[in-house]
């Protein structure tokens, strides 16, 4: 299966939620756009940009484009502002060169989000990934409230031959993430990417103890971490962005990763992320295998949203 036919499977529920509607789009010349901007907002797109996005279309379709092209550039327009139109005007533009690599700012990415998100299978997909793509990859444990978290991290590296810095149980976090930094830059890894906690068993609050293991990170490895990835669970919709608010102030982050899509009929939910977060999306999940985690690219989600073939202009 090729990854646009799995990014499309993935998208699977949200389709759902749009298919009908759009498939009346592009036959129909009587465009319901109320029931258009209905089904927008049953996808977590959110009120405000659902009547964005329908008035965009509205406007697209008066300079002669058909409903499905007008529909498309306007998602486009909400999901990636400044390469939209270059994009669009491709025709059969090529999904393959679509496929960008997600490259780290820095050698250390740390990975935070609420518990059960799907953070550890997320870095052992990204442990692969990276591999791929050459770079000598290490992992940190630095989830050390749930003890199978640090032992899940530790299978998968041995699975991968990715070398996992493990704490002892219930250990500081920031302990295991200064010595794993310190362990990469004296080892020369090209890239540490550390697991966090989602919970905590004390009253100590998460984000703090997220900005202590931040600072630490730092102390022993200068500059880092560049990239803070923030792993969202699509099937929270909007709750997600909330979230996302919270870790953003408390750690900065550099990067959204939604996972899940395949799950969720909320995959409308990447267009609040974009728009008001105003944190890149990196990459998303749309199923439980590697290959599953997939670099973002917003017209090939677009594409695969609306369904068609992936050369479908
Ligand atoms: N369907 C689907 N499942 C996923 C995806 N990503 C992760 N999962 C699943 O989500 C579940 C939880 O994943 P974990 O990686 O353990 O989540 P976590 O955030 O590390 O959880 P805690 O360590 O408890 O905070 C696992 O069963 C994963 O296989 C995805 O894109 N699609
Ligand atoms: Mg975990």
């Amino acid at each position: 299966m090729s990854w646009f036919d799995r990014l499309r499977r993935g998208l699977g529920k949200t389709r759902e939620v749009l298919t009908t509607d759009v498939r009346d789009l592009a036959t129909g010349a009587n465009v319901d756009w109320e029931e258009l901007e209905f089904s927008l907002v049953a996808a977590d797109v959110g009120a405000g940009i659902a009547a964005d996005v329908v008035e965009e279309a509205k406007r697209e379709r008066e300079s002669g484009t058909s409903v499905r092209e007008a529909l498309e550039a306007a998602l486009l327009d909400q999901l990636e502002p400044d390469r939209r139109r270059q994009t669009l005007r491709r025709v059969g533009f090529d999904l393959d060169v679509a496929r960008h690599r997600v490259e780290p700012a820095g050698k250390v990415v740390m990975v935070v989000g609420v518990n059960g998100v799907g953070k550890t299978t997320t870095i052992a997909k990204l442990g692969r990934y990276y591999q791929e793509a050459g770079k000598s990859v290490a992992f940190a444990a630095g989830d050390t409230f749930r003890a199978a978290g640090s032992a899940q991290l530790g299978v998968w590296g041995e699975r991968l031959g990715i070398p996992t810095h493990v704490g002892p149980d219930g250990g500081d976090p920031g302990a295991v993430a200064y010595d794993a930094a310190a362990a990469r830059a004296a080892r020369g890894h090209d890239l540490l990417i550390i697991d966090t906690a989602g919970r905590l068993h004390t009253q100590h609050n998460l984000m703090e103890e997220l900005k202590k293991v931040k600072r630490v990170i730092g102390k022993a490895d200068e500059g880092e971490p560049k990239d803070v990835w923030l792993v969202l669970d699509a099937v929270t919709g909007q709750n997600g962005l909330q979230q996302a608010r919270r870790f953003h102030d408390a750690v900065g982050l550099t990067g959204v990763i939604v996972t899940k899509l395949d799950g969720s009929a909320k995959g409308g939910v990447l267009l609040p992320i974009v728009r008001e977060l105003g944190v890149p999306i990196k990459f998303i999940g749309v199923g439980e295998s590697a290959e599953d985690l997939q670099p973002y690219d917003a017209a090939a989600f677009v594409r695969a949203l609306l369904g068609g073939d992936a050369d479908a202009a």
